[in-house]
């Protein structure tokens, strides 16, 4: 019979590649060293560190499956997700900022741009010198985004653009503005444009006030008169399948992510079911503590080994878009489950700042929402399963 080893219980480390095993390593060094000692004050005071993103560059940690020549790693999804995974073990916010320069800015600009694009854009993202950021959401369209207002109208030269998004990650420290528009020449068919920050017309007010995620600096994209040149046209890609190309991967990403900050979440609760006692014996020693941390142990590897199946097949561009939601659907739930039950086995210490578990699991209400909620990937599944559209 094989050895059991709670902290890898299905093996994990058997399944990897070593360039895999090292990339992990490499980002839970830099995750562990350089944002968790500065997350918690991050995080009270509402503030996200620019310089994250040169760090990150500096550790090859952007857009990490995009091609040596463009500046990334061309590393696979499997490791895309295990960086993904350390990052989020420390604060979802941070994985944010990660995942939307990786999948959301270098990924759409690599797929459906020019030579010319990728040259001026990759490299500068790759390294953290520039910030990117991904518009698709609009104060009336969230997760029906083919009711997006935002128009591109045709000018001699190129396009004038106007409009809103909302809840835009990075927008207002954003340099690169990937946005999703309307666009007239096209037959209203959906483009995607790349903006640069300094463009007359383009403003990115911060949104405040958020109690989830505020280690990453959430704005608006208002689009006033923007005019930009063809050479700001994504060229090759068009319709809805162009921003669900990119979201596919970050949904993914996320699938592996959440299952870190889950992870840390049961590995605390653990230690602090072991370290106090009640009644005369450690809390870990009571059936019903045993009963959550054996619940959150089968569903966090369950996940992880459902996340690294699709992994697999996205580095075969065999995976499809179905099996992206039930990973992205099934690891948020679960994370947010296990957040909550350690919240609750930390009792009234699980609501302090220092023991980190409230922070995760009020982040893991965001990360449940955004790139498609939990109900509207259950329609996308419904849809798989029934074929029947039950959206509207
Ligand atoms: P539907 O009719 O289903 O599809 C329209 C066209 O898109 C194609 N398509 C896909 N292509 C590739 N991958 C996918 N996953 C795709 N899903 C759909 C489809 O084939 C079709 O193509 P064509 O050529 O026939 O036109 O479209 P619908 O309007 O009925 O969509 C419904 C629904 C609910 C599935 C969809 O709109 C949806 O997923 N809504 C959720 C919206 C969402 O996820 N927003 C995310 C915003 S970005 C974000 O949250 C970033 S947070 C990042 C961070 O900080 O980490
Ligand atoms: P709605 O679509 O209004 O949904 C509200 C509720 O109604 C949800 O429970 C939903 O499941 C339910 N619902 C909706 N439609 C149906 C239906 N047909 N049947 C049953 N129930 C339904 N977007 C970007 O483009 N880029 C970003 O970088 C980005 N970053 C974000 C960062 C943060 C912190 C947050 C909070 C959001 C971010 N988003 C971003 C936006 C995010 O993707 C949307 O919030 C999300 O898609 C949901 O849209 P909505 O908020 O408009 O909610």
């Amino acid at each position: 019979l094989g050895r059991f080893d709670w902290q890898d219980p299905f093996r994990m480390e058997d399944q990897l590649t070593e360039e895999e095993r090292m990339l992990r390593d490499a980002a839970r060094a830099y995750a562990q060293e350089k944002l968790q000692p500065r997350v918690i004050a991050a995080y009270r005071e509402e503030s996200t560190d620019p310089a994250i993103f040169r760090e990150m560059g500096e550790m090859g940690l952007l857009g990490v499956t995009v091609p040596e020549q463009y500046g990334g790693l061309g590393a696979s999804y499997v490791a895309y997700g295990l960086i993904a995974r350390e990052v989020e073990r420390v604060d979802s916010g941070y994985r944010s900022m990660m995942s939307v320069q990786s999948s959301l800015v270098m990924y759409p600009i690599y797929a459906y741009g020019t030579e010319a694009q990728r040259m001026k854009y990759l490299p500068k993202l790759a390294s953290g010198e520039w910030i990117g950021c991904f518009g698709l959401t609009e104060p009336d369209a969230g997760s029906d985004p083919a009711g997006m207002k935002t128009v591109a109208k045709k000018t001699a030269n190129g396009y004038v653009l106007n409009g809103a998004k909302m809840w835009i990650s990075n927008a207002p420290i954003a340099d690169v503005f990937v946005v999703w528009a309307k666009s007239e020449a096209h037959g209203g068919k959906i483009k995607g444009f790349v903006l640069d920050k300094g463009t007359k017309g383009l403003t990115a007010p911060k949104i405040g006030g958020k109690l989830s995620l505020r280690a990453s600096i959430t704005g608006e994209i208002v689009l006033k008169d923007v005019e930009v040149g063809e050479d700001a046209l994504l060229p090759h890609v068009e319709g809805l399948k162009g921003p669900f190309g990119c979201l596919n991967r970050a949904r993914y990403g996320i699938s592996w992510g959440v299952l870190g900050a889950a992870e840390f979440c049961m590995g605390a609760a653990r230690q602090y079911g072991l370290d106090r006692k009640q009644f005369g014996k450690p809390l870990a020693q009571t059936q019903l503590y045993q009963l959550k941390l054996a619940n959150m142990l089968t569903e966090i590897s369950l996940g992880m080994q459902a996340s690294l199946r699709v992994g697999r097949l996205l580095d075969e561009a065999n995976a499809a878009p179905e099996m992206i939601s039930i990973v992205k659907r099934n690891n948020c739930g679960k994370a947010l489950d296990a957040a909550r039950w350690a919240r609750d086995m930390h009792g009234g210490n699980g609501i302090q700042e220092d023991f980190q578990i409230m922070r995760h699991m009020v982040n893991l209400e965001t990360v449940n929402t955004y790139e498609g909620t939990h109900d509207v990937h259950a329609l996308i599944l419904g849809r798989a399963v029934t074929g029947l559209q039950a959206f509207f």
